[in-house]
């Protein structure tokens, strides 16, 4: 029997940093605003009698007398009170409400005061039972899913997203998940500490259909290396300038770095996290423990390809002088871009629940678990030298002599198009950014540190 149409409206909610000002512009730019996939995914995978609309609120208002059946609401930890004040406010025009994304999964018994039904992990095999279950009056609150096949992924329409409001809509995945175990990380957690991988095939085929840039939205592309082999021996053909994430494995095999920058690497994000030894035991991120970083970033770089460095600070071993530390690094390895972060303890990590067994977590208001405050106690420094001296390295790394020395160094082994297209944009991003959030007129730490 054919199913009544529906009218399914998918929100992504935004923040008071982000959000859409009075003359509805968005208030930021499109930098950093590069992926949709979580919406995208769940549209794909909603039955076929489905009308649906995705909502960006980073993009465009939301329309709360919207004549829509059922509102779909996708987030993670610090846009969870914006979620749930748009959840509160559709239930009370007596609207069903679903939430998705990283922080209802973690936190089903919250999220579900603010929604009718809560899907716990991945959408594509949770969705047309949750749509079943709204259109024969019999909605559930949890639905868990298992790990989702990833032969099995839905073909995406790009369409339903407002392409020229992204620096790319071209994003896409080769793999979900990480098999290791960093304490903060939530990844690794969310995808039960497994990787899976697409079949090739079905990768080239959605390449196929995409511009020449595209933005891999996997964890560690390069985690199942015959995989990546295997994956990067078949885009050669394709001509693809790409950008991913990855561990910092890529560069102790010569092949495998050599096929990525043959199939057209030309950056990639890389979690070094820190440079001592005993951070990175305390976090457990064994994969990262006595390497040369010094030498990975040499090799990287001669393949062609940029770097953007994650460091996290506020381990229990980081005292105040991590922040020159690094700074020495970045600077002597030049650096292409630096995501620097202060620790955060997700819900759903294993470091969310030792902090809190520990009586450390100070601030569970979640609109400040974005890396740009801080929200546990240190215990080698004051929370304020943390959120200062991560202020403070950013600030160097970004300002424009900084910048200009990086670029001008980078011209020896990055190619022009890299650097005008992302590089050089990738740097005036996080400086616009960092400027928004305020990291620009912070305090001095150092100072802080000599009257203590
Ligand atoms: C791309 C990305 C971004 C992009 C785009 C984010 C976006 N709006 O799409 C950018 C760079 C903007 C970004 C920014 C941030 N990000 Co981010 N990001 C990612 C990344 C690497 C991939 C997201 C993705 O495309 N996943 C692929 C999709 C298919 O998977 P998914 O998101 O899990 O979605 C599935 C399910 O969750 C579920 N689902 C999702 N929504 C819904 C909705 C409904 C109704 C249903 C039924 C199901 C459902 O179904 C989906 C399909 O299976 C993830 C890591 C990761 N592996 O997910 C981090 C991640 C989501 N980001 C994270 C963070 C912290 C941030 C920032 C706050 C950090 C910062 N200060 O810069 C900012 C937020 C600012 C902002 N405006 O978004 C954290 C979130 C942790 C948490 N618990 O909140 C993650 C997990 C990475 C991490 N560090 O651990 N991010
Ligand atoms: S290697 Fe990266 S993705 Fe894997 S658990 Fe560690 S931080 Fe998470």
């Amino acid at each position: 029997m054919e199913k009544r149409p529906l009218k399914f409206v998918l929100i992504n909610p935004t923040s008071p940093l982000w959000r859409v000002n009075s003359n509805q512009k968005p208030v930021n730019h499109s930098v950093f605003r590069f992926s949709m996939l979580p919406s995208l995914y769940v549209a794909a995978s909603l039955p076929r009698h489905v009308q649906t609309q995705i909502i960006d609120e980073d993009v465009e208002p939301i329309d709360f007398d919207t004549d829509a059946d059922i509102i779909g609401v996708s987030f993670m930890t610090y846009n969870a009170p914006r979620a749930y004040e748009i959840g509160d406010r559709f239930r009370a025009k007596g609207k069903a409400v679903i939430f998705g994304g990283y922080h209802p999964s973690f936190m089903p018994e919250e999220a579900i005061q603010h929604s009718d039904a809560v899907c716990i992990g991945e959408a594509e095999y949770n969705i047309p039972n949750m749509i079943a279950d709204f259109q024969n009056g019999g909605l559930q609150q949890f639905y868990k899913s298992e790990l989702v096949d990833l032969a099995d992924l839905p073909h995406l329409n790009r369409n339903l997203i407002k392409r020229n409001a992204y620096v790319t809509p071209n994003a896409m995945q080769a793999t979900r998940g990480c098999v290791h175990h960093c304490e903060f990380c939530s990844v690794a957690s969310f995808n039960r500490y497994k990787i899976r991988t697409r079949p090739v095939g079905d990768v080239v085929k959605e390449l196929g259909t995409l511009g020449r840039y595209v933005l891999f939205m996997d964890d560690n592309i390069i985690l199942n290396k015959a995989y990546a082999k295997e994956l990067f021996k078949a885009m050669i053909p394709l001509k693809k300038r790409w950008f991913s994430q990855c561990g910092i494995g890529i560069a102790e095999d010569e092949e495998l770095l050599r096929l990525a920058a043959q199939s057209g690497c030309r950056g990639l994000f890389i979690g070094f996290e820190s440079l001592s030894e005993q951070t990175l035991s305390a976090y457990q991120k064994h994969c990262n423990r006595q390497k040369d970083y010094l030498d990975i970033v040499k090799q990287i770089h001669a393949a062609g390809i940029g770097i953007c460095a994650g460091f996290v600070f506020g381990s229990d071993e980081d005292g105040p002088d991590v922040f020159e530390n690094t700074l020495e690094f970045l600077q002597k390895s030049n650096m292409d871009a630096l995501q620097s972060t202060r620790l955060t303890p997700f819900p759903g990590t294993p470091l969310f629940n030792r902090m809190d067994e520990e009586g450390r977590i100070l601030d569970k208001d979640w609109s400040h678990y974005d890396f740009f405050h801080v929200v546990h106690q240190p215990i080698q420094m004051s929370a304020a030298t943390l959120h200062e001296g991560t202020a403070w390295l950013q600030r160097e790394f970004y300002s424009y002599p900084s910048i200009s020395r990086r670029m001008s160094k980078a011209i020896s082994y990055l190619s022009p198009e890299t650097l005008l297209k992302a590089v050089i944009p990738l740097n005036l991003g996080w400086r616009f950014k960092l400027t928004s959030y305020g990291a620009f007129k912070m305090g001095n730490y150092l100072e802080k540190e000599q009257l203590a």
